[in-house]
């Protein structure tokens, strides 16, 4: 380059940069607006945490009559109380809000996602919806803390039923639920923790569902080892982690049948990990579960009928074998066809996740004949744009991809695109009113650690945002109205950017499509790349993106749950910065320091110092624009009226989805209520691999 040209080009560049400078300046950083108020019904009815459930024995114990006559006295299964464990999970009544229910009647759901087998263990779905939640139990279950208000709460026990720390807070010994069996009769002991744990989670050629549970999730170095049929213990490096005892919960910690899994398994067979992977495909029926109900019918795009678990491992205190529910059904339609059936009716229940169904739900809910109840609860659910950091191989990226790593890198790259995106607008191009809020990124307001004066936030301003994009030297050198990559880079053709988006909701597409317009005004090309759930999660966890839309998942609604996920603190834990192929992490300062702080929040046994180091969490988060928030707003869950035992102001996600929160074991409806909706009455799940329900 002559030198006339060069010095041009830089006194340019400093002309740019001060114009830029000063602009930039015009918009300075500041906390978000104060949200409208909402509608929100669900007032939540706060209960403490012993008063939910116990184990123990009972005198006696009941099961539905007919199971009694056609599979007791016909030797075909043992009697129940030879069904249950010793001490099985008693769920108290004081808990029930409609008390002691009555056995009969099916919740049929409606599910986007579509089944690819039953090996949750190794990352298949089952088409979300709740099917892996009822299917999969976990050592420990926090869906429903969300009624228990003390900060100091923790986890439920569940397949694990009670725990005790060593003196010196590194061991932690874990009492298993002893003598409860999988749907097939087979025992329930640690031999299937152990196989979860060492041929799943820790077999890097295995992960399974959720993208989450990697060894890091419960601390690197942490050690799990088998001490009895019953017991296993944990080593930790810190002392005291209370914190894992929530990663221990869906869906870090929910093992499958190793009987049925560990001879398929690579390492005790001829198998592929992809034949692993997929040695249970869905028409393979009657998977053993530990879950209340077993998958009996699969039809193709059609639906999943599952049939009561004759040897689930859940009582009341009457002693009456649960579920009360005799069958779930999971129809295999659209994410916003659920709304639509659950306030038709013909659906059973919904969590009200997409803003455009807000208006017709309610209006529809409102009526006197509505058949289902709609009830807001808190400002949980959130979206966020996040730009892959990895410049050190995660995904494999082309150099055009590390060419947008390295400006994703940048932070005044960053600041350029968050202050480009006018958040109001997104949120009334989703639905008018007071649902969406201006949401920077970082934890959700609705979130019990959410502290406003801590969340930095930089305004709409899309001069300034130009300005920094010239700063950081991209400019639209062909005029066609998009920034050009400098001379050096990429031959200085156009930036492209590819965003990552699920196609399976209309929200996610629409935030897309408003991105894409923001980001024109601002001059940077962006191409969408809508992709159906597994083929979007499988992009996503391999590092094959340059920026994602993604929903929220249950770190940023809770904190305290798949904590891990707030900031690389291991090579598998954020959502968007994974380690290269050396398995290392190339940490920009901010990130390092954000790891430090979830390292200490997860070791911290002091509530006053968790609640400084979140606000500390998001102080330094949002100033860096580790993510690009976009909107933030309730959802509603829509369940049928038929349904007894709903707590109340159960809200669609928090620690877990709603699907786990209402506690399905539990619901039941009145004899006078029933449907005539059971499509296999009277039957129950056959063996393994057999086709369909016996009776
Ligand atoms: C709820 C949920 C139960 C996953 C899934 C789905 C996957 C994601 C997310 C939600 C669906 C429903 O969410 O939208 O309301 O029923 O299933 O699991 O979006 O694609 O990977 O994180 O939870
Ligand atoms: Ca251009």
């Amino acid at each position: 380059m002559t030198n006339l040209r060069e010095i041009g080009i830089r006194a340019g560049l400093a002309l740019g940069v001060s114009i830029a400078a000063v602009n930039a300046a015009a918009s300075e950083p500041t906390t978000p607006p104060v949200p409208p108020q909402f509608p929100a019904e669900g007032k939540i009815k706060y209960v403490t945490r012993d008063s939910i459930l116990e184990f123990k024995a009972l005198p006696e114990y009941r099961e539905p009559d007919w199971v009694t006559k056609n599979f007791v006295e016909t030797g075909k299964l043992p009697p129940v109380k030879d069904r249950l464990p010793k001490e099985p999970l008693v769920f108290k009544t004081e808990n029930m809000p409609d008390g002691i229910g009555v056995y009969g009647d099916t919740m049929r759901h409606v599910i986007g996602g579509r089944p690819e087998g039953w090996n949750y263990g190794a990352g298949q779905t089952q088409g979300w919806g709740g099917i892996d939640i009822g299917l999969s139990e976990c050592l420990t279950r926090t869906a429903p803390l969300f009624q228990i208000e003390a900060k100091d709460t923790e986890p439920l026990p569940n397949l694990a039923k009670s725990w005790e720390w060593s003196e010196d807070g590194h061991k932690l010994t874990m009492h298993l639920i002893e003598g409860a069996k999988w749907s097939d009769g087979d025992p329930f002991d640690a031999d299937d923790i152990m196989f979860y744990w060492e041929d799943e989670v820790i077999d890097p050629n295995v992960s399974p569902l959720g993208g989450g549970a990697s060894p890091e999730a419960f601390g690197e170095g942490t050690v799990l080892k088998k001490i009895d049929a019953y017991t296993v213990e944990w080593t930790f490096k810190e002392a005291f982690p209370k914190q894992y005892l929530y990663t221990m919960a869906y869906p870090n910690f929910c093992p499958g049948p190793s009987h049925l899994l560990k001879p398929q398994h690579p390492k005790y067979s001829k198998n592929t990990y992809n034949q692993f992977k997929n040695a249970f495909p869905p028409e393979f029926l009657n998977m053993p579960v530990m879950g209340g109900w077993v998958p009996v019918e699969y039809r193709s795009d059609d639906i999943i009928v599952m049939r009561r678990n004759p040897y689930y491992w859940k009582v009341d205190e009457e002693g009456n074998q649960l579920p009360y529910l005799n069958e779930l059904h999971y129809k295999l339609s659209t994410w916003a066809d659920r709304d639509v059936q659950a306030v038709a009716g013909s659906g059973d229940i919904s969590n009200l996740e997409q803003p455009e169904n807000f208006v017709a739900s309610l209006k529809r809910a409102a009526e006197e004949t509505a058949p289902a109840r709609l009830a807001f609860g808190p400002r949980l659910i959130g979206y966020n744009l996040r730009m892959n950091f990895s410049a050190n191989g995660w995904g494999d990226p082309d150099p055009r991809g590390q060419a947008i790593r390295e400006l994703n890198r940048n932070e005044d790259f960053r600041k350029a695109i968050t202050m480009a995106v006018d958040r109001k607008a997104l949120g009334d191009s989703l639905v008018k009113g007071p649902f969406t809020a201006i949401y920077p990124g970082g934890l959700v307001s609705g979130t019990s650690f959410y502290d406003r004066n801590s969340v930095v936030y930089y305004p709409h301003d899309l001069e300034s945002a130009k300005g920094l994009l010239e700063k950081v030297g991209l400019k639209d050198t062909d005029g066609d109205g998009f920034v050009n990559f400098p001379a050096g880079t990429e031959g200085g053709k156009n930036v492209e950017i590819v965003l990552l988006v699920n196609n399976g909701y209309s929200t996610d597409k629409s935030l897309a499509e408003g991105i894409v317009g923001q980001m024109e005004k601002l001059g940077l090309k962006i191409i969408i790349n809508a992709l159906d759930g597994p083929k979007r999660d499988d992009a996503h966890y391999s590092g094959r993106f340059d920026w994602l839309i993604q929903r929220n998942t249950t770190e940023l609604a809770s904190v305290v749950q798949s904590t891990e996920q707030l900031a690389p603190v291991g090579p598998r834990t954020s959502w968007h910065h994974r380690a290269g192929k050396d398995g290392k992490l190339d940490l920009m300062p901010y990130e390092e320091e954000l790891a430090d702080i979830i390292n200490k929040f997860r070791t911290s046994q002091d509530n006053d110092e968790r609640v400084a180091l979140m606000k500390q969490y998001q102080k330094t988060a949002t100033e860096n624009v580790d993510t690009v928030g976009l909107t933030e707003y309730p959802g509603a869950l829509i369940i049928n009226k038929r349904f007894s035992n709903v707590p109340q102001g159960t809200p669609i996600f928090m620690f877990n989805w709603a699907e786990d929160s209402v506690i399905r074991e539990r619901l039941w409806v009145a004899a006078d209520k029933q449907g005539k909706y059971e499509l296999f009455p009277e039957q129950l799940p056959g063996k393994p691999g057999e086709n369909g329900p016996i009776n």
